[in-house]
């Protein structure tokens, strides 16, 4: 259907009259969109079933991604890219009157992730599709997905996320693989054979109905599978208020836990996780027992993947299906799950590390709970045995200690492979946060430094500049990033640049007319666009970036004829809702947004744009259009960071602290390649260890840190009374656990460096090509098969 221009087209129109009902000249865009998903969905149904043939035939190992968030984003033009008929496609619609743009814009971004975490995951299932490598993704099928942002008055609202509104139309719904997923009741043990047996009574059951995606891969025809869980009712008890029975149960698979970084401890998201581990668990063993007569050999045949602590009652669920329902015995069962889970660890922040209470835990699963007690106990045994009478070292590293269930504990002890995100990360969770467990256990801990779908992240995102590296080196790049390599022979090819920064150009056309749209703010794009898009979060530090702004505007202000390199500063950014600091910010940005933007006297030289409801798809048109890309967490903090890679590959230049990956981009791109600043992660450290840091010398010294910070307070913004006294609070009174005034004067210093770099044009487009050339080793394509031969053990099918 897709072989020709003719054979879509005719086909198009067949399925369409067929699909909606109605003939084309009747339909509307969305039956278009519809009847264009389904037929995608549709081609590829012949290879998503032979590729899962294909991996029973070769009864190699398997992997299976658990995961509590997928950040897809949009997928109807990304499948086009990957299957390789775009251009068919693209063209064939314009015939017949359809622009494919228009229909993408139909589409929901799928948003059941938060940030870093849930896009990793999406990244990584595209790469595995794309290398042919055996690997699964298991999450849940949120109705309601991260919410949506809008600003009101400078204020952030929530409101309630719709992508299933319009259905989701690459999902299939296999209500024949549901699983049963139990809770509550209690557990009683009897002699059943001269075995002791543990049975879970009276349990609510809940119905998981798995949703199946194709993760398509890039010019392969592996597609391989998402699958998303939808929580149901089971059977509706006789005398119990059906309403609420119903209510409750499909809660589980409502909404995403909007937080980042950040541990809520709502008995919600524990049956949350439960669900997911719990569906997923009995799903990968029923296929994986159509092929085997037993589990002995599960660890051989199969790997489970815990992202993050969320799906780490992955441990206790095998044993307990191993030991209650296999038969097997304590040590076995140990034995097979040990060897088959491994744990990625996403952040040292200890507000993230999750715990349970044990009267939350206990109730709600109680088998469970039963069987990560008989681990703690084994392991604590094992530690008495090592040193004995060591007791602060069994209460240190306890997995139940104080009553609370420590996850992390749980993932280390429970699996064979316990990984960070960056070099910086691990050496930390070795020698610091996790130092005691590393002595134990020297030979789980391995670094695998994130990496982003570069197809995504530039070919789809940014075709002009994919066309130009294509015209230059050749398509090769788009199946090995690290060809991008290539691009430094253009290094002192003027025309190569200054098509460069045409291209540059336009994608800041694209951004500002946005910014127009949305904002009303007019941006000339031969200004610095300086951005910086994440989750707001206090150690990323956005109040860095905002004060530094005040400070440029009072210099502007003080004296007209002070010269600035034009600068646009364009902020993207969501705020867990009970996050009222981060909250603060946002109203921050928007009030200084506002001042800036209407002063006359600034004009041109500065503008602050703060673009709501930022997501994949707005982030698929900033980076192209990005010129800074601003990196500036507190050292030590941001375990990786992989916006900083999207930056990169799309020509931005970093300014940045030493922290997380932005110390593997220097090793890349060299000093002269990037701008770095402030604290290191040793010096953080230091003085979090040993004190001696004094927030308020470097406002009583600094007269533009003392300016900007006391506008907070004093009255300078009209309207806001005292608003923004807790930030003025939390640098002063709190001593500024960030390090924020401490890094103010080395952030300012760079960034007019950065100003004086950038008005030499050719200068700043050879370092932004030596960033493209330098970022293929952040495709997570490389990441990937780090994780398949270091951790998975998995083989690439031919
Ligand atoms: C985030 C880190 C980021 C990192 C992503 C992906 C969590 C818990 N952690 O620095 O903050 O890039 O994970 O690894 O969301």
């Amino acid at each position: 259907m897709f072989s020709s221009k003719a054979s879509f087209k005719k086909t198009f129109l067949k399925r369409l009259e067929m699909l909606c009902g109605k003939s084309f000249s009747e339909s509307s865009a969305r039956d278009q969109y519809q009847t264009l998903g389904s037929m995608i969905r549709e081609f590829v149904s012949n290879d998503w079933i032979a590729t899962n043939e294909q991996y029973l035939a070769a009864q190699g190992k398997q992997v299976y991604y658990l995961s509590i968030e997928y950040l897809l984003g949009k997928l109807l033009r990304q499948n086009l890219i990957n299957l390789g008929v775009e251009e068919t496609v693209q063209i064939g619609l314009k015939e017949l009157g359809i622009d494919l743009d228009e229909l993408e814009e139909l589409e929901s971004d799928a948003g059941l992730g938060n940030g870093g975490l849930g896009r990793l995951a999406a990244c990584f299932l595209d790469s595995l599709a794309s290398l042919n490598l055996p690997g699964h993704g298991h999450g849940i099928r949120y109705k309601h997905g991260l919410f949506e942002q809008k600003i009101v008055d400078g204020y952030q609202v929530e409101l309630p996320e719709q992508w299933l509104r319009s259905g989701n139309v690459w999902e299939i719904r296999k209500l024949d693989s549901a699983v049963k997923v139990p809770f509550w009741g209690k557990v009683e043990a009897r002699i059943e054979k001269e075995r002791l047996v543990f049975h879970h009574l009276n349990a609510e059951t809940v119905t998981a109905v798995p949703h199946d995606m194709p993760v398509i891969g890039y010019n392969t025809q592996t597609v391989n599978t998402l699958r998303l869980w939808n929580a149901e009712p089971s059977q509706f008890p006789i005398d119990a208020d059906i309403l609420k029975y119903k209510r409750e149960t499909e809660s589980i698979s409502e909404f995403l836990y909007p937080d980042d970084t950040h541990d809520e401890g709502k008995i919600l998201r524990l049956k949350q996780q439960y669900f997911l581990v719990s569906a997923s668990i009995q799903s990968i063993l029923r296929t994986y027992r159509k092929q085997h007569p037993s589990l002995n050999e599960l660890h051989k045949h199969v790997c489970i993947h815990i992202n993050d602590t969320h799906p780490v009652l992955a441990i206790p669920e095998l044993m307990r299906i191993l030991i209650d329902d296999e038969g097997y015995e304590w040590d076995q069962a140990w034995h097979i799950t040990k060897n088959t889970i491994s744990y990625t660890n996403h952040t040292t922040l200890s507000e993230a590390l999750e715990k349970w209470p044990i009267h939350i835990f206990q109730p709600l699963l109680p088998r469970i709970y039963m069987i990560v007690e008989e681990i703690n106990e084994r392991f604590c045994r094992e530690l008495w045995e090592q040193t004995p009478g060591d007791w602060k070292r069994i209460s240190d590293l306890a997995i139940i200690a104080d009553n609370f269930v420590k996850m992390a504990h749980l993932a280390i002890v429970g699996s064979f492979s316990v990984n960070g995100v960056a070099k910086l990360h691990t050496e930390i969770l070795k020698k610091r946060e996790m130092n005691q467990f590393y002595q134990l256990y020297p030979e789980k801990f391995n670094n695998k430094t994130n990496g982003i779908a570069y197809r995504r992240w530039l070919l789809k995102a940014n075709p002009k500049l994919s066309s130009l590296i294509t015209d230059a080196i050749g398509p090769s790049w788009m199946n090995s990033a690290e060809e991008l390599n290539h691009l430094q022979n253009y290094q002192n090819d003027s025309s190569f640049l200054d098509r460069l920064l045409k291209i540059k150009n336009e994608n800041k056309q694209r951004l500002a007319d946005i910014i127009l749209d949305k904002t009303g703010v007019a941006v000339d794009t031969e200004a610095i666009f300086d951005v910086q898009v994440k989750r707001l979060h206090a150690y990323k530090r956005q109040l860095l970036n905002v004060l530094h702004i005040m400070h440029l505007y009072n210099r502007i202000k003080e004296d007209a004829t002070y010269s600035i390199v034009p600068r646009v500063f364009i902020f993207g950014a969501k705020a867990s809702p009970g996050y009222y600091y981060a909250k603060k910010i946002i109203k921050l940005i928007n009030t200084v947004a506002e001042q800036v933007n209407n002063d006359p006297r600034v004009g041109n030289k500065l503008k602050v744009i703060f673009l709501e409801n930022y997501r994949v798809s707005l982030a698929e048109k900033i980076f192209p259009a990005s010129d800074v890309s601003e990196q500036i967490s507190t050292a030590s903090k941001e375990a990786s960071g992989t916006g900083n890679m999207k930056f990169m590959i799309n020509g931005a230049l970093t300014v940045g602290t030493l922290d997380g990956a932005n110390i593997e981009i220097k090793e890349l791109v060299g000093p002269s390649n990037i701008f770095t600043f402030g604290l290191t992660s040793d010096e953080v450290l230091h003085y979090y260890q040993h004190g001696g840091y004094n927030s308020r010398e470097y406002y009583h010294h600094d007269y533009r840190i003392r300016q900007a910070v006391d506008q907070l307070v004093n009255g300078f913004f009209p309207g806001v009374n005292n608003e923004f006294e807790p930030i003025f609070d939390s640098l002063l009174e709190e001593n500024d656990q960030y390090f924020v005034l401490k890094d103010f004067a080395s952030y300012a210093k760079v960034q007019e460096q950065i100003g004086q770099q950038f008005a030499d044009k050719s200068g700043w487009q050879k370092m932004s090509l030596a960033n493209i050339a330098h970022a293929g080793h952040f495709s997570s394509d490389r990441t990937i098969r780090e994780y398949a031969d270091e951790i998975w053990g998995i083989k690439s099918l031919k």
